[in-house]
């Protein structure tokens, strides 16, 4: 038997293929290397009614339908104990996209790249019957999560996004470990500003000479400016939630200068 994977993902779904950009690239190399086991489910295959339905009228009236609850408590039913996570153990962690979820962000990322089993629940048209999640509380840890403040038709892109940032950051499925450091030591809730490769000239437009300096002081902080400006311009957010013991002298410039010009990020 090959060993399990260090995560199992299950996602339930009226529409199977539009998850399979998962099985390319990073996350499909990921798969393919046995680190995520990824099953996904049609839903209709546990309605049992001759037309398969999954939609029905919303009580109290309304635009547009709900997905009825017949075929998810079959289907959550089914996958709560299905595989690595059967029997004693905490409870899987079932993910249910929906407009009105808590934010996704990286520190739930990074919560959920511990986890042994995810199940993702993608609804459709307005929604899942209220009492589907108040039934599956029992057998799951559910996590109702929004990618973002829009409105999308159903939540296999979210599907797609909450996976995809999950999965990248289990061992083994970035090639380059550097990255992930990167990202949370020298990030530090700023937005990362422009980057260079060759050639040097490119239409015209130079690669700025400190890159190719050599001297790392001077390119640390030339980076550091780029990013503070950046996030000012576009992330006030951001600069509101950093800590003001972290900011230096030409920490505090770089952000005025963001809050004036810097929407290219240039010097
Ligand atoms: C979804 C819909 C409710 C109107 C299932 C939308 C989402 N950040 C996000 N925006 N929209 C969603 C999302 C997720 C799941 C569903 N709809 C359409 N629902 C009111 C329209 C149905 C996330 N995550």
């Amino acid at each position: 038997m090959s060993p399990a994977a260090r995560l199992r993902v299950d996602i339930v779904t009226i529409f199977p293929d539009y998850l399979a950009p998962l099985r390319l690239s990073v996350i499909g190399r990921a798969i393919d290397a046995g680190i995520v086991a990824l099953d996904v489910h049609d839903l209709r295959a546990y309605t049992t009614d001759r037309h398969r339905t999954v939609d029905d009228t919303p009580y109290g009236g309304g635009a547009g339908m709900l997905m009825r609850p017949e075929p998810w408590g079959a289907a959550l039913d089914s996958l709560a104990g299905a595989g690595a996570g059967e029997g004693p153990g905490p409870r899987p962690v079932l993910v249910v996209p929906t407009p009105a979820g808590e934010p996704f962000t990286q520190r739930l990322a990074e919560q959920l790249a511990g986890e042994a089993r995810l199940v993702i629940a993608c609804g459709r048209y307005e929604g899942i019957d209220g009492r589907v999640l108040v039934d599956a509380a029992k057998r799951y840890r559910i996590r109702e999560l929004s990618i973002g403040d829009y409105v999308l038709a159903g939540g296999e892109a979210a599907a797609l996004v909450i996976v995809e940032a999950v999965a990248r950051l289990l061992p083994g499925v970035l090639g380059n470990a550097d990255s992930l450091a990167e990202e949370s030591h020298g990030g530090g809730g700023l937005l990362e500003g422009p980057a260079f490769t060759k050639p040097p000239t490119w239409r015209g437009l130079a690669v700025p000479e400190v890159l190719l300096s050599g001297d790392h002081a001077r390119i640390a902080r030339w980076r550091r400016d780029q990013a503070l400006r950046r996030t000012a311009s576009r992330r006030p957010d951001l600069v509101a939630a950093l800590d003001p013991a972290a900011l230096d002298e030409a920490d505090l410039e770089a952000l005025a200068d963001g809050g004036t010009d810097g929407a290219t990020g240039g010097g």
